[in-house]
């Protein structure tokens, strides 16, 4: 009998967002989490990401990885499918349901994340360009659009269709991005949408997890 392996994550060692829950790896807890699967974390510095060791794992030298056995996995999106399509909880049964889940996660990271990370660029990255504030207004804009957009296609619904799914996870991962730029509270169902998503107990465990990372109070893996 073979006995699984208990899947290994690379995390921040220091989380610039100080525990908020915010980068990557979050998602990917959250999904392990879901489908109840134990794992463990390997913390990294910002140094050892960019370390052959570490860019073996990951080309670009970030995280979050996943390793079980001798799979190797990047990309968080890539790591929730993977999860999703092995364990049950993420992705409905139906062949048509599942499809239209699997395309709400690449409407997340293809579509939505996009000008959400343009927000973060400008900010952080540019927020000393002269010409950054008249950027700014601009990328808020484009993020306002797809928030309408989405938030027309949610309307009063619990979920994107039908159950939680896979597609909601990575959905709300993304739109979490947004909270420090008070946008979401624009769009009250969306908002509502976040909430909802991180009232999950899976939600919760991930980000007590994460957040034990930046305190070092309590386990880092489930
Ligand atoms: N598209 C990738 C993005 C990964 C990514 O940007 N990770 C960030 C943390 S949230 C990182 O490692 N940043 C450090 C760096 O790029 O040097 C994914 O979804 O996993």
């Amino acid at each position: 009998m073979t006995l699984p392996t208990t899947p290994t994550i690379t995390v921040f060692e220091r989380s610039p967002d100080r525990g908020k829950g915010l980068a990557r790896d979050m998602r990917v807890r959250w999904a392990l989490e879901e489908v109840g699967l134990p794992y463990e974390v390997r913390l990294v510095s910002f140094a050892a990401m960019k370390e052959p060791a570490h860019l073996a794992l990951h080309p670009f030298g970030q995280i979050p990885t996943y390793e079980e056995g001798d799979l190797v996995l990047f990309e968080s999106g890539s790591i929730v499918f993977h999860l999703a399509e092995r364990h049950t909880g993420l992705l409905p049964a139906d062949a048509n349901a599942r499809a239209r889940a699997i395309t709400w996660m690449f409407a997340a990271v293809n579509t939505v994340e996009p000008p959400i990370l343009d927000l973060q660029t400008a900010k952080f990255q540019e927020g000393d360009k002269p010409w950054a504030e008249q950027r700014l207004p601009l990328v808020r804009d484009r993020i306002r659009v797809r928030l309408g957009e989405l938030s027309a296609r949610l309307a009063r619904a619990d979920w994107l269709d039908g159950v939680f799914s896979a597609g909601d996870l990575m959905m709300v991962s993304v739109l979490l991005r947004l909270k420090p730029s008070g946008l979401l509270d624009e769009y009250p169902n969306l908002a509502a949408y976040v909430a909802r998503g991180e009232a999950r107990p899976a939600y919760q465990r991930a980000f007590a997890a994460q957040l034990a990372v930046f305190t070092g109070n309590a386990p880092a893996g489930a």
